[in-house]
């Protein structure tokens, strides 16, 4: 472990210390914050409400909306002038979504990402290769000041221009690499065609992120890169990358720094609180930030929260299922793109390359999928709706195409699902 003191609190203690720094996360954006101010009066609470952890669920959500609303800066708790830093994430509609940090806040990104990294693998004096993007995006920065923190040599080489990535890996030996699960196939991909196998790549653990992946990715990742990959998690609200990370060992479940992000998982339409092991929402409250600390997130990720393990006495949250806006429903039944994803594995001569197109065919929704391979024949094709089918519950019509035909990612989010619902 980064910090044994953190990571494996005894468990009285850290509820202690999260009811503490909820109360004091309450009463500063009531003090500071007017749009909290006015949001707590709304809902009829005040911060002495506050009195156990299980009266957080009496505090309204942050949503996404509000953020929009105070857009830049209405949030902050801190003056404009201390802020050190500031990150935003674009969106596909409305203005950016804006995150101020100031020193301390900087000071507990590293924190956290640095015990992400060490839990995903990462040893002092290694190379990190960063191919997250830098910029007004979290990942590059964010994972950045983390490795620098944990004692890594940074490569900043940020996302993009592939045949220079693996002129750098092959050059400077880089022992572990950070991008997006989609950007390692494409590395993959590159390496194996320079002559490369996974024994002379000399990387041995990926630390992935940003976008939802699953357990057949991150076999076709370890095969191809030959290394041990692990999920990192974060958004940018929250504070970016280094929410959770799991734990190279286990490779299950990613362990939740909880004495920084207060966790709850509540139910998509009510918004109640679910018990442990049940998949919702994740909400998230920041209860140690100062700049712009957010209580009760509403990230929209879908996952659910698991009990602590391997002597780390943190909660764990599972792989993010896809996120509630993804959500497609056909005839009824609700597909996320990671169960067609988990699906497609099951299939032989498939490459993970896949996209979903949604269409609109009177009334009904209708699900179109599109996956490279070798062969394209009729029965192939029937194997892959049939296994759809039998596993998630809908029916698909299947495409098969060549090899290197689908869009591949160029380091940043790859979009998985087109909608062509609103087109003729
Ligand atoms: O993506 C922060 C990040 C950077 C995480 C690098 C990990 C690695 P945003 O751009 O604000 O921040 O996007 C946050 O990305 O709400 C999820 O929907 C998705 N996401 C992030 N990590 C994962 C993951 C960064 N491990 C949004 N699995 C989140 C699935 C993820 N989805």
């Amino acid at each position: 472990m980064f910090n044994p003191a953190a990571e494996a609190m005894p468990t009285p203690e850290l509820q202690a210390h999260q009811l503490a720094h909820l109360q004091a996360t309450v009463q500063r954006l009531h003090g500071r914050v007017p749009a909290y101010r006015a949001k707590f009066a709304g809902a009829g609470v005040a911060p002495a409400d506050l009195r156990t952890l299980d009266d957080l669920g009496r505090f309204p959500f942050t949503r996404k909306e509000d953020l929009r609303e105070q857009y830049p800066f209405g949030l902050l708790s801190v003056p404009r002038s201390e802020l050190r830093r500031i990150h935003a994430s674009s969106g596909t509609s409305g203005k950016a979504t804006v995150v101020g940090y100031d020193a301390h806040d900087l000071e507990l990104f590293a924190e956290v990402v640095a015990r992400s990294l060490y839990a995903a693998g990462a040893r002092p004096g290694m190379l990190f290769h960063n191919a997250y993007g830098y910029g007004l995006f979290t990942g590059g920065l964010g994972t950045h000041a983390g490795a620098e923190r944990l004692g890594l040599g940074v490569v900043p080489v940020s996302g993009g221009n592939t045949a220079k990535q693996v002129e750098l890996i092959e050059d400077f030996e880089p022992e572990v690499i950070a991008c997006t699960p989609s950007y390692a196939l494409v590395l993959a991909e590159a390496l194996k065609k320079r002559g490369h196998t996974p024994g002379t790549i000399s990387l041995k653990y990926a630390v992935l992120g940003a976008e939802p992946w699953s357990e057949a990715m991150r076999r076709e990742v370890e095969a191809g890169l030959g290394l041990k990959a692990t999920n990192i998690y974060g958004l940018s609200e929250i504070i970016g990358p280094g929410i959770s990370n799991e734990d190279v060992q286990a490779q299950h479940g990613s362990h939740l720094w909880e004495d920084h992000f207060y966790p709850e998982i509540v139910d998509p339409q009510t918004g109640d609180s679910l018990p442990e092991g049940e998949p919702g929402v994740l909400v998230l409250t920041s209860m140690t930030r100062t700049a712009m600390p957010l209580l009760r997130y509403w990230t929209g990720d879908i996952t659910r929260l698991l009990p602590p393990s391997g002597g780390r006495t943190v909660r764990r949250m599972d792989m993010i299922q896809g996120r509630s806006d993804d959500m497609i429903v056909l005839r009824g039944v609700n597909v996320y793109p990671s169960q067609i994803e988990a699906a497609l594995s099951a299939v032989e001569g498939l490459s993970p390359h896949y996209l979903l197109v949604r269409t609109r065919s009177g009334m009904l929704d209708e699900l179109g999928l599109r996956v490279e391979s070798a062969r394209q024949d009729a029965a192939l094709r029937a194997e892959v709706v049939r296994v759809i089918k039998e596993r998630v519950g809908v029916t698909v019509s299947c495409e098969l195409c060549g090899l290197g035909s689908l869009p591949r990612s160029e380091g940043g989010k790859l979009r998985r699902v087109q909608d062509l619902r609103g087109e003729r």
